[in-house]
């Protein structure tokens, strides 16, 4: 593997670095989780009563802390034994497993045949050999409740207390105003929107802070236009951004994502769309700030994705060897999204190109090519974009929409049409939600960009979750990408944009 580094953006990008924010917090209650065919996932918690240290525990007990709300941190507590009924004479042994929700904390990780590595799950196993002592797991996680049990067969009790939280993130929900829409369920959407993007906001902008724990620039774009709005974090977004020029492959091309703290803090292989988007940073970074210099510094980046990626693209159908991300969604025929994509990037590029006094003419005529293909594919008779494949989507409508080649007119009919459109293609995450509500906004349809979200997001609460989670299907309770959905994530960046689209669309 070659990787290219440019040390100038890496050095910019490590002077951004900043100190996290701590706060220590304790588990709230006991609690306890039975199965009921009616909850979210076949599993209900019950909630029992208040901690009060220190807790005593006799081999084979569990107990199953709630601490009340999502953290991102890492745990601490003490143990100590009896010593009036036995010194301890044998190590203890302990088995910790963290859980963003029920499901997860119910399902045996030995079951486990998920198509990622089975490391991320939230469990691991220690001993402690003399007591007192105090006890500490290295590793971060993210969790609302903890199962403790103890797993060595000596016959005496032991005691554990002041089991505590040490959260962190790069930012503090009570730095941002409260929000009063005059609707309670959509401040509830909010907040939860905001404590996601809180949760994930660490050294840099994780897309989840259980899973991937990674900078994926799809994921950036979102969190970035939402905290341009809430927090205000602008040097984490610009050191997101450095981080994404100094580290390429040989073929230039802004990685998927990157992995900050392990060289060579990239893989080889891209999605087209996702190194776009580093274009689309850069224009809101612009948009948001009105500094034009860090899009002067990257702007030689920013250009080698469109010739790059135009490259690549067949002008007769449209679609390129290149491998577009655009949605989870299986045999999703991707070429026209794609070129919607394509198209809605270049027009961004050419703002960036007038706000910097460069030449267009060549960034007009990608557009001009791309957009000619595009509307070869729009099948007068059905009113809708459809596939070389045959295919009817909601990717394909939506990002045709968003390529603005089309007149408001046209788009709102294609936006109406394609709800009542018998098709499996359908968005199957809150990312691609997102373009939805985006294509509604641009086309004056704020009202059902706003009953879309109370809708979607209101499930999200009604199912019990804290955050905004990675997938969440209403009609299917166990969708994930990953064939086990005790993995994904149920704090997941991309589904954050809620907080920047409500006091957006109620303006
Ligand atoms: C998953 C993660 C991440 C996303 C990629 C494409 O691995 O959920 O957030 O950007 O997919």
């Amino acid at each position: 593997m070659s990787i290219i580094i440019n040390e100038v953006f890496a050095e910019k990008a490590k002077l951004l670095k900043r100190p996290l924010l701590k706060k220590k917090v304790h588990p709230r209650r006991f609690a306890e989780i039975k199965k009921n065919k009616a909850a979210f996932q076949g599993y209900q918690v019950i909630e029992k009563e208040d901690i009060s240290f220190p807790v005593k525990i006799n081999s084979r007990d569990k107990i199953l802390l709630d601490f009340g709300d999502h953290f991102v941190g890492y745990l601490s507590f003490s143990l100590d034994h009896y010593p009036e009924l036995k010194i301890t004479d044998t190590p203890i042994r302990f088995k910790f497993t963290f859980g963003e929700f029920p499901y997860e904390i119910m399902t045996p990780p030995e079951e486990y045949k998920g198509g990622l590595g089975s490391g991320w799950l939230q469990n691991e196993e220690r001993s402690y050999v003399f007591l007192p002592c105090d006890g500490a797991l290295e590793r971060r996680y993210a969790f609302r409740y903890l199962l403790i049990e103890r797993t060595d067969s000596a016959s005496f009790p032991v005691k554990i207390s002041d089991i505590v939280c040490t959260a962190v993130s790069a930012v503090d929900t009570d730095d941002v105003p409260q929000i009063s829409t005059g609707d309670e369920r959509l401040d509830r959407i909010y907040n939860m929107s905001l404590k996601t993007l809180k949760e994930c906001e660490q050294d840099v902008f994780e897309d989840g802070p259980k899973r991937d724990r990674r900078l994926w620039i799809g994921d950036l774009r979102l969190q970035a236009l939402t905290d341009y709005c809430t927090f205000k974090n602008t040097e984490l977004i610009k050191r997101c951004i450095y981080l994404f020029a100094a580290y390429r492959g040989e073929h230039k091309m802004v990685a998927p994502c990157i992995f900050p703290d392990s060289p060579p803090c990239v893989d080889e292989w891209t999605f087209c769309d996702y190194s776009l988007f580093f274009i689309s940073c850069l224009y809101d970074y612009i948009k948001f700030t009105e500094d034009l210099s860090l899009a002067e510094e990257l702007y030689e980046t920013a250009l080698t994705q469109a010739l790059t990626v135009y490259e690549s693209i067949d002008k007769t159908c449209g679609s390129t060897v290149l491998n577009p991300f655009i949605d989870w969604c299986p045999s999703l025929d991707k070429s026209v999204a794609f070129q919607g994509v394509f198209i809605y990037t270049m027009r961004q590029l050419k703002f960036i190109s007038e706000r910097l006094g460069r030449p267009t003419d060549k960034i007009e005529g990608f557009i001009d090519t791309v957009k000619n293909t595009l509307l070869s594919f729009c099948d007068e008779d059905k009113g809708l974009f459809v596939t070389a494949k045959g295919q009817i989507s909601w990717h394909s409508q939506i990002w045709a929409v968003l390529s603005g080649i089309l007149t408001k007119e046209e788009n709102t009919v294609i936006l109406k049409k394609i709800t009542c459109t018998d098709t499996e293609f359908t968005m199957r995450t809150t990312y691609m939600r997102h373009f939805y509500i985006e294509a509604l906004y641009n086309n004056s349809m704020k009202k059902e960009a706003l009953d879309f979200i109370k809708s979607y997001w209101g499930q999200i609460i009604d199912a019990g979750f804290d955050c905004c989670p990675e997938v969440f299907n209403p009609d299917n309770e166990f969708e994930s990408p990953y064939h086990a959905p005790e993995i994904n994530s149920a704090c997941h960046a991309w589904s954050c944009t809620p907080a920047y689209w409500i006091p957006e669309l109620l303006k």
